[in-house]
């Protein structure tokens, strides 16, 4: 596909996504969300994603306005369920995703970031969701999300008012794992912990997310049910046995998944 709305940029393995739409705060356009849509679900190959936007004001400053404002609510519901398959395929990588946010992170924006496994954020980071404003609810899965990383009174209270946070208090939430000085601290921590990472199993990283994704909701019975299923199925594995081999005989494993 030709990519008109995101820049890649593939370095250690790492593939970069940038969306890139400077004139419209890199909002989220049918473009940019079919582009991603297609990226995400042809990836193969990079260890890692790291999610970012355009140098600017904004991260992503939601879905596009000015498409949604002469949407029928048939083509809303398409919409919707557009973002919504994005979001899901970011969560369900079977590879580790950064969102590294510089600017405003609202609407669609924030429900972009909350699919991701970790949130870095610069000091100039804004988060909300202000769909209310627009006579909208947040469509991509905001509503769903956000609750379970900060919480439903404080969900209901960002929702309903719409209000911006920055990064301290999103981090203080737990929306953001950790704040940076700048952008290029921001990236270079995201480097390292994917670095970090990298030396670890793939598929038992893997198989951790997945479990992680699956059990969010369940019962404590049925999660451990869920858990049991991926811990039998490490087992088959050549990570595993490498990794047990090489923790007898006091060597760092290779690992090859
Ligand atoms: N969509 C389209 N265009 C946008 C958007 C957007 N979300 N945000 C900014 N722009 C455009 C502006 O229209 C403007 O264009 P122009 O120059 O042609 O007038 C340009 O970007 C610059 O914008 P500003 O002058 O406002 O820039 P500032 O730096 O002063 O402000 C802000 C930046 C704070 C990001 C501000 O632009 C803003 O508040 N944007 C809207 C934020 C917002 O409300 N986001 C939520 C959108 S709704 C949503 O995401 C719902 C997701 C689920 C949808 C489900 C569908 C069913």
């Amino acid at each position: 596909m030709d990519y008109q709305t995101l820049l890649l940029d593939e370095h250690d393995d790492v593939l970069t996504v940038t969306v890139h739409r400077p004139p419209a705060r890199n909002a989220l356009s049918q473009r940019t969300l079919t582009e991603l849509r297609h990226l995400l679900a042809t990836f193969a190959g990079p260890r890692a994603l790291l999610l970012t936007g355009s140098v600017g004001p904004a991260f992503i400053a939601g879905a596009d306005i000015r498409e949604m404002a002469a949407m029928t609510p048939e083509e809303g519901e398409q919409f919707g369920a557009l973002g919504q398959e994005v979001t899901r395929l970011l969560e369900q990588l079977p590879v580790p995703v950064i969102a590294c946010v510089d600017g405003y992170a609202l609407g669609g924006g924030c429900e972009m970031a909350m699919a991701c496994d970790f949130v870095y954020a610069t000091r100039k980071a804004v988060f909300g969701q202000p769909e209310v404003l627009l006579g909208l609810i947040p469509g991509f899965g905001g509503c769903v999300r956000l609750f379970r990383r900060v919480g439903i009174a404080k969900a209901r209270e960002l929702i309903y008012s719409g209000r911006r946070v920055d990064a301290a208090e999103a981090h203080r939430l737990g929306l953001v794992n950790e704040v940076f000085d700048n952008r290029e601290e921001m990236f270079a921590a995201a480097r390292l912990v994917l670095a970090d990472i990298a030396a670890n199993s793939p598929a038992a990283v893997s198989a951790c997310k997945s479990v992680l994704d699956a059990v969010d909701g369940l019962s404590v019975d049925e999660g451990l049910r869920v858990e049991l299923e991926a811990f039998r199925e490490a087992f088959t594995t050549t990570d595993m046995r490498e990794g047990t081999d090489a923790f007898l005989s006091k060597r760092a494993p290779t690992f090859r998944t």
